[in-house]
């Protein structure tokens, strides 16, 4: 394995997400976000249908302590669990008082943001936007388009990652297939 502690470059295709080189690809399927959607039956259907990959996370092994930073290549597939669009499964960091930046590079989309004292907030994810999820705010990507949602992120080495609150909080709001676009619904789960 490469040694991080001294300078390096990597290529990564804005095109298609890859990131040449990346010591990890952390791949979910459609089954690994089982309880995540409203339409428990759409995402079993799904699941019957092939499991298909739901979204690739590409990452450099760089050493996860404070003074770092991580980065990765997010690249999540189109499409829709019932009526409502795919998304990561989002999550608090472990470190919770650590922020993130996200620039979309590819596609359409929201990051959603949610704080565990009921705030939340839907920035758009456009080609060349960039967004800021601060300190104590969950993230989620949101893939409204029908192209993948390709972003690079970027955020403090030592950040971990914290799911089960969002596996037992959720989020406030849900994105589904309205008639002419988006629509945010709330979420009384
Ligand atoms: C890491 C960063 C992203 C997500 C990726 C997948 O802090 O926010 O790389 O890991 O978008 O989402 P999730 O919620 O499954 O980790
Ligand atoms: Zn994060």
């Amino acid at each position: 394995m490469a040694s991080y502690d001294v300078p390096f470059g990597v290529a990564i295709d804005f095109a298609t997400g890859v990131m040449e080189d990346a010591d990890n690809v952390v791949v979910r399927h459609a089954s690994d976000l089982r309880g995540y959607y409203s339409d428990a039956d759409a995402m079993e259907a799904l699941i019957a249908s092939g499991d298909p990959v739901h979204y690739r996370v590409y990452e450099k092994a760089i050493p996860e302590t404070e003074g770092h930073l991580l980065f990765c290549m997010s690249v999540l597939e189109p499409g829709s669990v019932g009526e409502e669009f795919f998304m990561t499964k989002g999550h608090y960091h472990t470190v919770a008082d650590t922020a993130e930046t996200y620039l979309c590079v590819k596609g359409s989309g929201f990051l959603v943001m949610k704080t565990s004292d009921g705030q939340w907030a839907a920035e758009p994810m456009e080609a060349g936007r960039m967004v800021y999820a601060p300190p104590l705010w969950a993230h989620r990507s949101i893939n409204v388009g029908d192209d993948p949602l390709i972003s690079f992120c970027v955020y403090p080495a030592h950040a971990g990652h914290n799911y089960g609150d969002i596996e037992t909080e959720g989020f406030p709001k849900r994105v589904v297939r309205g008639p002419e676009g988006p629509i945010f619904l709330g979420n009384v789960a």
